[in-house]
């Protein structure tokens, strides 16, 4: 068998054996007794590049055993793995070509933070999302059946992700098909926090998943290298339905993470030795933090407030509230749905719950909205945390569409605040109003603005006219209308006068305001950090065009492709959304000829 040469290096570590595997045929051509090592060499490089660029640290840290274990045991790419999530993905992008690649991971010219078919044959199914591996894998199984051609495939789901109301549909019908269904339980007792539910609780996975028609393996040791690769070969040769339980540590093999791995799930880049992070700048706060700090204080002066998460307390905050008001937040696990008609359920009886979810993750909710909270007309408050392009993270996550999915539902008000003293008002309208409403924020820092002593409701539906202008008017929403102010400031500068409208609200629209605006200046351009497609454009026109035809309507925002990770001030300025590209846009909007070094490049390049 082919032993590639070892490399010894000053620190007595052996650094060749990750060099020589560029696919998992290669890790498959090398003797067991190798592992360990590729094992160890694998845990060094995601530390040294986890520190180097930062990202999702302690999943990865955590089944590298179950990386190389799968990768050797099973016949990849022939044979499918299909991880969850896919945050956990980093060993296995190290050993399926993109070790080159993974110092650069999340940045726009590197491979994605999660997994994408399009990165290649390993990658079988794209995921970002939780809870959607075992239905992925079934399908897979079951197509691997029908054509009978004796590959395999398992699918690698978290005890987290395993609380997603999908994992349960897809264990419970999977174990029925017929198919050699596969399933690697990492189990490590974390979520993103500390995991949630019965069966974390009663640690019962053996009758769980029995109950559910499964044949259960385990539980395994995730990181005795020769244990789990026994129990995987086991699981690779078993038929039928079959589940493996590894029990593993996240952040194993690198002990900061190791003691706190919730700190540890992603991380920015930090010094190796020590595991000191580097300082985030100082600045104003998070819209998340002015979120939370805003919800404390209404749930200081109204006992009906309490507050939800799906399993993402540090992400929307809800660990800051749930620090002040601890009886009053919930926790419900990786179950946005769930999440949704709990809300619903708690309002049928007087209280006024807060859902703090991602617009991304809400996506999967919809009818949840729809059907158990608007069609009711009861009184849950949606904060749609990250709404927007996100950067970094990329198409699963960028909070895109929610506009387009929330303002079609009647019933529901949606609105989106300018500044964080307008999102502590906007979350009491909601709140007070004892309607269905939704109020998106996006990623990151808010302006930095003074607040107002205390949140008090604005009226539904109005918008507010923040500068006079004559030519053109700017319509922005949320995190846009920072951006027009900065856009009507250059247009100054060209001679042009731009009014600039904060909309505040996209349902119900301020009509009023809007066609008072467009009346005056004759065109009028909305701003949106949303898809173009059933956007906050989209109502504008809807509602504008047949009031006022002769008006000219023109609007920015998202195209209709999912855009790319990267990073966020550059997809701001391809998308046209920075002060520079809006004032642009509005100088063509009114007739105004672009400006003329093009004419002197064209001439300069010229030459004969
Ligand atoms: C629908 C959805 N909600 C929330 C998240 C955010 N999220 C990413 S990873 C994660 C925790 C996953 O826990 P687990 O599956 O146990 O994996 P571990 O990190 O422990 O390896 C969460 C909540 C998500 N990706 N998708
Ligand atoms: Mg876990």
């Amino acid at each position: 068998m082919f032993s590639p040469p070892r490399v010894s290096q000053p620190d007595g570590g052996i650094v060749s054996l990750l060099e020589s595997i560029g696919s998992p045929e290669d890790l498959r051509a090398l003797p067991r007794g190798d592992l360990d090592q590729v094992a160890t060499e694998l845990r060094r490089e995601l530390i040294r590049v986890g520190s180097e660029v930062g990202g999702h640290f302690a999943g990865s840290l955590g089944v590298v055993e179950l990386s190389v274990a799968l990768h050797y045991a099973f016949e990849t790419p022939r044979d499918r793995i299909v991880w969850d999530v896919g945050h956990q993905g980093y060993a296995h992008k190290l050993l399926t070509g993109r070790r080159q690649g993974l110092p650069r991971i999340k940045q726009a010219d590197g491979p994605s933070g999660f997994l994408r078919r399009c990165e290649g044959p390993y990658d079988v199914f794209g995921a970002g999302h939780a809870g959607t591996s075992v239905s992925a894998m079934a399908g897979i199984a079951e197509a691997q059946r029908r054509a009978g051609d004796g590959a395999r495939a398992v699918a690698v789901i978290g005890d987290g992700a395993a609380t997603a109301g999908m994992s349960f549909e897809a264990l419970n019908h999977a174990s029925t098909l017929g198919a050699d269904v596969r399933v690697v339980f990492n189990d490590n007792g974390m979520s993103i926090a500390p995991n949630v539910g019965g069966l974390s609780e009663t640690g019962e996975a053996k009758r769980y998943f029995e109950a559910l028609g499964w044949r259960y393996l385990g539980p395994v040791d995730g990181h005795d290298l020769p244990a789990v690769l026994a129990a995987v070969e086991s699981l690779r040769d078993a038929q039928g339905p079959t589940v493996l339980h590894a029990r593993t540590k996240k952040g194993a093999g690198y002990a900061p993470a190791e003691a706190d791995p919730f700190k540890w799930h992603a991380t920015a880049p930090f010094d190796a030795a020590s595991g000191a992070r580097q300082k985030k700048e100082g600045g104003p706060p998070s819209w998340t933090a002015c979120f939370a700090d805003a919800l404390s204080r209404l749930a200081d002066r109204d006992s009906r407030v309490v507050a939800i998460t799906a399993a993402m307390p540090d992400g929307t905050g809800i660990d800051r509230f749930a620090a002040r008001h601890p009886d009053r937040a919930y926790d419900v696990g990786i179950a946005e749905q769930h999440a949704v008609t709990f809300a619903a359920g708690l309002a049928t009886e007087g209280l006024r719950p807060v859902c703090a979810i991602y617009s991304s993750f809400l996506q999967r909710a919809f009818d949840q909205v729809v059907h158990d909270v608007a069609l009711q007309e009861l009184p849950v408050t949606f904060a749609l945390d990250r709404a927007g392009l996100v950067g970094a993270d990329g198409p699963t996550h960028h909070g895109g569409l929610d506009l387009a999915y929330l303002r079609v539902i009647p019933n529901l008000v949606v609105c989106a605040p300018r500044d964080e003293n307008e999102l502590q008002h906007l979350l009491a309208t909601g709140v007070e109003s004892g309607r269905p409403f939704a109020v998106r924020f996006p990623r990151g820092a808010a302006p930095g603005v003074p607040l107002d002593p205390d949140p008090k409701p604005l009226p539904i539906g109005r918008g507010e006219l923040l500068r006079e202008g004559c030519d053109v008017a700017l319509v922005g929403l949320g995190k846009t209308v920072p951006a027009s102010l900065d856009a009507a400031e250059r247009l100054a500068e060209r001679g042009i006068s731009a009014a600039v409208v904060d909309a505040r609200f996209v349902k119900p629209l301020d009509v009023e305001l809007l066609s008072e605006v467009g009346r005056g200046c004759g065109a009028l351009v909305t701003v949106e950090d949303h898809s173009l497609s059933g956007g906050f454009g989209s109502a504008v026109l809807e509602e504008l065009s047949p009031r006022l035809p002769g008006l000219r309507i023109e609007r920015i925002g998202l195209p209709d492709h999912f855009v790319d990770h990267g990073d966020v001030n550059d997809q701001w300025r391809e998308i046209g959304l920075d002060g520079a590209s809006i004032a642009e846009r509005a100088l063509r909007c009114v007739g105004v000829p672009a400006p003329s070094p093009t004419r002197a490049v064209v001439a300069g390049a010229s030459d004969g």
